[in-house]
């Protein structure tokens, strides 16, 4: 089993992790590289990568709800994991759970390894959710409106609180994204232990694209079944 650990736990190994997206972002390495992670979430926010329904999205006057929000991410998250540990096995996502921690992960702010990595920030940490927030998503019991709640006011805000690349398409450019997202799997999952019966209304389609995908929304429901937990 996996364990998902905070940012702040101090057993967490900011080296591996860090030394993994290095070697992601070389030359002849295997395929996924980190920049085929990034373009696959430009595609799902635009043009015909709009009807996988990642994200809720104005498109052209017509609202597409990111019916698949949260279970897209959590097996893009799993497959980043994945990646990761074919440079060190031992790695996990950690997350940042933005109520609790108001400031920037340090590790993460290094200025010499924003720039290897290519990353644009503009942080105001006035934007980031608050508690109230993420209460008005927990005290939901559809998963459709906890999801389209969780989307909203406090996934949204972060993005735009850490700002430059994470409030754009391109933002897993910017790792704080998988931080970010497995702090909103961790949520989801949270939610998932007491409703149960709660569930997406589309568990036979398959989530796109197949390359990277391919699987149904179905099995990206139990964690456990994917071999992870959070701590
Ligand atoms: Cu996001």
């Amino acid at each position: 089993m996996n364990i998902r650990l905070n940012q702040n736990d101090p057993s967490f190994d900011w080296a591996s992790f860090i030394d993994a997206i290095d070697k992601m972002h070389g030359m002849n390495i295997p395929a996924p590289r980190y920049r085929d992670f990034v373009k696959v979430h430009v595609k799902a926010m635009s043009g015909a990568g709009m009807s996988w329904l990642v994200h809720t999205m104005n498109m052209g006057g017509n609202i597409m709800n990111g019916i698949n929000f949260l279970s897209w991410h959590r097996w893009f998250l799993f497959q980043f994991e994945r990646r990761l540990q074919l440079v060190h096995p031992e790695i996990t996502l950690p997350y940042w759970d933005t109520i609790t921690d108001r400031s920037l992960p340090v590790p993460l702010q290094d200025k010499a390894l924003l720039k290897r990595w290519g990353v644009i920030r503009r942080w105001d940490p006035e934007l980031l959710p608050t508690s109230a927030d993420l209460q008005a998503a927990n005290g939901i019991d559809s998963f459709q409106f906890f999801q389209k709640t969780l989307e909203g006011a406090f996934h949204g805000s972060v993005h735009n609180a850490v700002g430059g690349d994470m409030a754009g398409p391109s933002s897993p450019t910017d790792p704080l994204f998988w931080l970010h997202h497995a702090n909103i799997d961790r949520i989801w999952s949270n939610w998932q232990q007491t409703h149960k019966n709660q569930k997406p209304q589309n568990l036979n389609e398959k989530l796109k694209p197949n390359s990277l995908f391919g699987v149904t929304v179905e099995s990206v429901q139990d964690i456990l079944t994917l071999g992870y937990k959070y701590d």
